[in-house]
């Protein structure tokens, strides 16, 4: 029975990745597993307490204004980064603009963290999985300072740090540091992260497509020559070597594909000229997961992680996914 290593061990032990690691990173990435555990305790009875359910308005039992439970989580993960010191601001869904904060102690963090604290929550009311996912850069701005919008918009291949939570039919926290990407299930009974994939690697190969197909006719036609002639579709399944899996949650179809092979495609549509997912708090972190697995993210004609972001809530064509499979969908962009 080999010994049973905790998040907080595992990050303990790897931080002497970090030549000059004075502990900051180590520790705010213990905030992150402290905050992903609070959302869960609410994601996880989400059902039972409908003052939590569905949009703001009602007021609860202690009178307080009803919050939707993505609201809860982005509180969560804010108060937690405030109160750590490490983060010296944010960006997040939930928030239109950026958050610098303005304590003496934050002013003094070394980093930035832009996240999307609770993806696919419209799922929550149907019980389907939902994630947290999160990317973590050094900030530019000087020491002492207050965060500012530069701090924010990074290149994904600045990234020091990203991953996600995936609240399914268990907890898992996966997230890389740029040496790997290794995955931590929660185990409720003592209420730790522990190690339970490490050294994660995505399939080269993979038999599983994940697109919405009801966009197939109103976005770039090569995705649709992919689906059809690549993956098969028209063959009789019995000859069918790949199978579409649609979660309609990203972290869920993310982490799927991360397992056992696959790709995920969110293209630019006519409804979604820009794409639907955003640039810095859902695809970069992912890519920066994919590639540390060897796998590939692209916004069908470049790499993800090189993209220049010009704004906070900017949208891109998102593929993702199985070096080999990636490789075969961008020759049908071309
Ligand atoms: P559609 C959830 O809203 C989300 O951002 C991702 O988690 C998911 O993959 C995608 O959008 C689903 O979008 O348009 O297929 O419902």
């Amino acid at each position: 029975m080999s010994k049973l290593i905790t998040l907080h061990e595992f990050i303990m032990d790897r931080q002497s990745d970090f030549p000059f690691a004075t502990g900051e990173l180590s520790r705010l990435l213990n905030d992150i597993s402290i905050a992903s555990k609070i959302v869960n305790k609410d994601v996880s009875r989400a059902g039972l307490m409908e003052n939590i359910l569905g949009s703001q308005g009602k007021t609860n039992v202690q009178g307080e204004e009803q919050q939707k439970l993505d609201v809860i989580a982005d509180n969560a993960f804010i108060n937690i980064f405030k109160a750590g010191g490490e983060v010296c601001g944010i960006a997040s869904e939930e928030n239109d603009d950026f958050m610098p904060f303005t304590s003496e102690l934050s002013k003094n963090g070394k980093y930035v963290v832009l996240f999307d604290p609770l993806d696919g929550s419209s799922n929550i009311d149907v019980n389907v999985s939902i994630g947290t996912i999160f990317s973590i850069y050094r900030r530019k701005s000087e020491i002492g300072t207050e965060a500012t919008i530069d701090d924010m918009l990074q290149p994904g291949e600045k990234q020091v740090a990203a991953g996600y939570v995936l609240y399914g039919s268990s907890t898992m926290l996966v997230y890389t540091t740029g040496n790997g990407v290794n995955g931590f299930t929660l185990d409720p009974s003592i209420g730790e992260f522990c190690l339970s994939h490490p050294n994660m690697k995505m399939p080269e190969e993979g038999r599983i497509y994940s697109v919405n197909e009801g966009n197939i006719n109103i976005c770039d036609s090569g995705i649709k020559r992919y689906i059809e002639d690549f993956c098969q579709k028209t063959l009789p399944k019995a000859m069918r070597p790949y199978s579409g899996r649609y979660i309609g949650s990203l972290v869920a179809d993310f982490h799927r594909n991360l397992i056992k092979g696959g790709i995920y495609i969110y293209p630019k549509t006519t409804t979604n000229p820009e794409g639907k997912l955003r640039l810095l708090y859902e695809c970069n972190p992912l890519a920066f997961i994919a590639e540390q697995a060897g796998g590939k993210a692209t916004d069908g004609f470049q790499p993800v992680l090189s993209i220049k972001p010009k704004s906070l809530h900017q949208r891109i064509g998102y593929f993702v996914g199985s070096k080999k499979m990636m490789e075969q969908a961008m020759s049908y962009m071309k």
